[in-house]
């Protein structure tokens, strides 16, 4: 069993793995688009815990991946992930001036650079993948490419953003949040296990209890995520807190309350780890992970 003290090892040494292959992806660059690389770099290497990387990590060891794809299928999604916190961030969107405990990029450099980088990020995501030195099976990158592309956009991430800024509308409809969040927050999660899962070439029965778990733990991150932005502390967190009451989201902690919430995520925590009984010792890293999640401080 993975203790925590090891779990936390691990995750340092992934997200320094990833900032080491995306410092190599974005390079700082000299001239007039010097500006736009250092804003990209500013997000990429902005020291995130790159969770939805260590997952697609551990999936695709569940399977003997290669390391290499995994590291450069895990940057491109970080590049994803960076670039919707980015434009999250934006006064147009969420209006936010912290993002792990830094001036969000907007207040770091201006709009125009911030919307520009955060196009960058995502549309650099998507030439990581394309590229051979991803796999040499032209099919596998075609299927991670058009799967990514589903769980971030209008379907996916992007979607439940929409659903996300009409939640004023979504009055009590605990369905309805549950499904924004599954789009805006579990895709991208969703997206992390099956792409180990395609590269692997895992069978069916692997690949849908991979994707049942990341439901399960997407969601139980999210409902934390609520329930620190009602209780959390700013500092802490390296963001803006209390913003969903401010602006009156229907959130879990607004629907529930934070005792049924917290419930919730025990009940989420048990299903997720129940999906990955079939991987045995192997998915002991993932097990710990969801433990994590149950106690998250931050
Ligand atoms: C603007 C296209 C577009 C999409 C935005 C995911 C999203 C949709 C916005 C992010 C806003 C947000 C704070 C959502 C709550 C859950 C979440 C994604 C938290 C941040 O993820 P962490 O904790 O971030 O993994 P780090 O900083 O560790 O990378």
């Amino acid at each position: 069993m993975t203790s925590q003290k090891e779990l936390e090892r691990l995750l340092i040494e992934n997200a320094d793995r990833i900032t080491i292959a995306l410092d190599a992806l974005i390079p700082p660059v000299r001239g007039p688009e010097g500006e736009l690389f250092s804003a990209m770099r500013y997000s990429a290497l902005g020291g995130g815990k790159c969770l939805r990387s260590f997952l697609l990590i551990e999936s695709g060891r569940l399977f003997g991946v290669d390391e290499r794809s995994l590291m450069r299928v895990g940057a491109a999604l970080e590049c994803v992930h960076c670039y919707s916190l980015i434009h999250d961030d934006l006064p147009c969107m969420d209006d936010d001036d912290l993002r792990r405990g830094q001036p969000t990029l907007h207040k770091a450099y201006n709009e125009a650079i911030a919307v520009l980088a955060g196009d960058a990020l995502l549309t650099l995501a998507f030439e990581i993948i394309g590229d051979e030195q991803t796999h040499l099976d032209p099919h596998i990158r075609i299927a991670l490419v058009s799967k990514l592309a589903n769980a971030a956009g209008a379907q996916g991430m992007v979607g439940g953003q929409i659903i996300d800024m009409m939640a004023q509308n979504l009055g009590d409809d605990i369905a309805q949040v549950t499904r924004m969040q599954r789009l805006k927050t579990g895709r991208l999660f969703s997206f992390a296990v099956e792409a180990g899962a395609i590269i692997g070439r895992a069978g069916h029965d692997a690949t849908h209890a991979l994707i049942g778990f990341a439901h399960d733990f997407g969601l139980a991150f999210q409902i934390t995520d609520d329930i620190l932005d009602e209780v959390g502390d700013e500092a802490k967190l390296g963001k803006a807190v209390r913003k969903d009451k401010e602006h009156g989201k229907a959130t879990f902690v607004s629907l529930l309350g934070i005792e049924q919430a917290k419930e919730r995520v025990n009940i989420l925590c048990n299903q997720a780890k129940s999906h990955l009984k079939m991987f045995g010792d192997n998915a002991q890293n993932l097990v710990a992970l969801v433990e994590k999640i149950e106690t998250r401080q931050s």
